[in-house]
């Protein structure tokens, strides 16, 4: 007995001291987890009912695990702006060194994440926010998406067209807008095909099931349903299950994973999805990059969507791999075709391009091509003849490359198209644009004009566009007229172009004033230089450029602003040439097997006179 009674009290001192120890060290291990906390992360979320914004969570905690000095801090707002906006006020009052937020309503949450921004930085996930008081938007391109699923019902229908119906979630959100208005501009094209029915299921499996059964009860014919969710697709799966039916269903999303789009198309399920990338890991990945102070920060990333079907799922269902090892031992090569040497912009962004190559050990192949398409092309097919390991390039005009681009791929040479988009935009074609936003820039010269132009009187402008055929020269004109011609005391009176070069820009000023004379109050120049040759035509012509004539131009160069400081230019609308070290980390990250994101839109501003001395000193280029 008394043997008994020592064997359990030694067996408790032990339990005991092993207790004490385990505590002892389990708090020293806490104590060094919360050392090690540099960066605390909130993320705000608008609901958790969509399965979508699960993974979004998700991913986002499995990127954060990967940093041991960052802690993440989730609310849910459960579908309520009130509630959402309560959310952030708390993570602030939490002291959270970066905020991201995913708003359930974009009016509505517009004023909280300006607020926050004023102390931290903040990324906006899907759903944007009005105005630019953020610092990076990631989200998805819905209406590509949309057109992408008609594109592809329009394939499985063929000739022979067919009834389509159409399961939408919650009614109002601009990503069901987008992708229905996809989705119906391209089947518009297709007579033979009808969208008999929409069914609205919020999301939700069981209401497509049910809304489902209640139409195929009434509806003899159905050929394809598009569901705007995975999730909603395997509802209509279920009825055409339970009702003895049989079509093709496409859905969205694609998630890896057990119940996940992926394995619905590979089990048949579903004829094909389209990803829909939550943004949740990027968010991670670009939250880190911001924390540390990192350089070349876009504004706008636009994630890439997938089509997957019953050929290419077991492909998509392989885990990543990276190339890197395979090239390890060896640099990586950069065919860089540039499309000449016009303007301060473009010598400033050949100069960001060759550092940033340098600075990231990356071999560079640099040809530039006199602002010449057939030179470009020339210089595409020789770096696919070297078998370099990337092409980039920046092409003059828009059309015209389909062909030469299709032999690059065909070789297996990823692309990045750099500066100036391409038409038509076959995201196939290339891996990632880089560039900037030249429709917002056009509008941005306009808010500009109009803010500063007297409201009531008729007000002329002379236009001194671009390169024709060329990206920013169409943009820039789309957008600033977009603006514009919603007043009608504003004309474009005369527009000519002037190849974004001053000795061009000189000469269509010349004319216009020799048309016009005294008759001319604004000049929109699409970029500083054409501007700053259009100064030397007006005080040529013996009236006073930024007085007599207002004059607006793209680019933010720093010759621009020195002509500020005098008085001459009146505003510049920024893009910024310096995308060298945003390439590099693109290509690196392809090369190392990542996913890259579809657009990735840089980041600026808008710099009128009075801000011209503050900002002077700092202009790189
Ligand atoms: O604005 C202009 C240049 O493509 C954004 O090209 C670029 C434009 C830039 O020559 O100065």
């Amino acid at each position: 007995m008394r043997g008994r009674l020592q064997f359990a009290g030694l067996v408790l001192l032990l339990f005991v001291l092993f207790a004490a120890a385990w505590g002892y060290f389990y708090k020293e291990s806490q104590q060094a987890a919360n050392d090690q906390v540099e960066f605390l992360i909130g993320v705000s979320q608008a609901n958790l009912i969509e399965p979508w914004r699960v993974v979004m969570n998700r991913e986002i905690i499995e990127e954060a695990a990967k940093h041991k000095n960052i802690r993440i801090i989730f609310t849910d707002a459960a579908q309520s702006s009130q509630k959402q906006i309560k959310d952030v006020e708390q993570l602030l009052q939490q002291g959270v060194d970066l905020l991201i937020i995913s708003p359930n309503d974009s009016a509505e949450l517009t004023p909280i994440v300006a607020e926050a921004y004023k102390h931290i930085p903040v990324i906006v996930l899907d759903r944007g926010v009005q105005g630019y008081d953020y610092t990076l938007y990631i989200g998805p391109d819905n209406r590509a998406i949309g057109r992408e699923v008609g594109k592809y019902t329009a394939e499985l229908l063929e000739s022979k067209g067919g009834n389509v119906v159409e399961i939408q979630g919650p009614k109002g959100l601009p990503s069901v807008r987008d992708r229905s208005e996809g989705f119906w501009d391209i089947l518009r094209q297709y007579p033979g095909i009808k969208v008999t029915d929409i069914i609205v299921a919020d999301w939700q499996r069981d209401k497509a099931e049910d809304e489902m059964v209640k139409l195929l009860d009434r509806q003899s014919k159905v050929d394809v349903v598009f569901a705007h969710s995975d999730y909603m697709a395997l509802g209509a799966y279920k009825a055409a299950a339970a009702c003895g039916r049989n079509f093709e269903i496409i859905g969205v999303d694609g998630f890896t994973g057990a119940g996940g789009g992926l394995e619905l198309v590979q089990a048949g399920v579903l004829q094909g999805t389209f990803t829909c990338d939550t943004g949740g890991k990027e968010a991670v990945q670009y939250a880190v990059d911001i924390l540390n102070h990192e350089r070349g920060i876009p504004k706008k990333v636009i994630l890439r969507s997938k089509k997957i079907t019953r050929g290419n799922v077991f492909d998509c269902l392989k885990p990543e791999t990276g190339k890197e090892q395979q090239k390890s031992n060896r640099k990586i090569c950069l065919g860089f075709s540039q499309l000449g040497a016009e303007s301060d912009w473009r010598k400033a962004n050949s100069k960001s391009i060759k550092e940033a190559a340098r600075a990231a050990d990356i071999e560079l192949l640099f040809m530039e091509a006199n602002q010449e398409q057939e030179k470009q092309i020339q210089a595409i097919r020789y770096f696919i003849t070297q078998k370099v390991d990337v092409i980039a390039f920046s092409p003059v005009v828009e059309n015209g490359w389909t062909e030469v681009l299709e032999e690059a791929k065909l070789s297996g040479i990823p692309v990045i198209i750099l500066d100036r988009a391409i038409q038509p935009d076959d995201d196939s074609l290339y891996e990632s644009f880089i560039g900037s936003d030249f429709r917002e820039e056009g509008r941005r010269a306009a808010r500009w004009l109009l803010e500063n132009s007297r409201n009531g009187q008729p007000v002329t402008i002379v236009e001194l566009a671009g390169t024709v055929g060329s990206a920013p020269a169409i943009d820039r004109q789309q957008g600033f007229t977009e603006i514009i011609s919603a007043y009608s005391q504003y004309k474009i009176i005369y527009s000519a172009p002037g190849d974004f070069t001053q000795a061009k820009g000189k000469e269509v000023m010349q004319e216009a004033l020799r048309i016009y004379g005294n008759g001319i109050q604004v000049v929109y120049a699409h970029n500083d230089d054409m501007a700053l040759g259009a100064i030397q035509a007006i005080e040529e012509f013996g009236l006073r450029p930024g007085k007599d004539i207002l004059i607006v131009s793209v680019d933010g160069t720093k010759a621009a602003f020195a002509a500020m400081l005098a008085g001459k230019l009146n505003c510049t609308v920024e893009c910024t040439p310096l995308l060298g070290p945003q390439l590099m980390q693109a290509i690196s990250g392809l090369m190392a097997g990542r996913k890259l994101p579809v657009r990735i839109i840089a980041a600026e501003g808008v710099f009128p006179q009075e801000t011209a001395h503050r900002e002077y000193p700092y202009r790189t280029y």
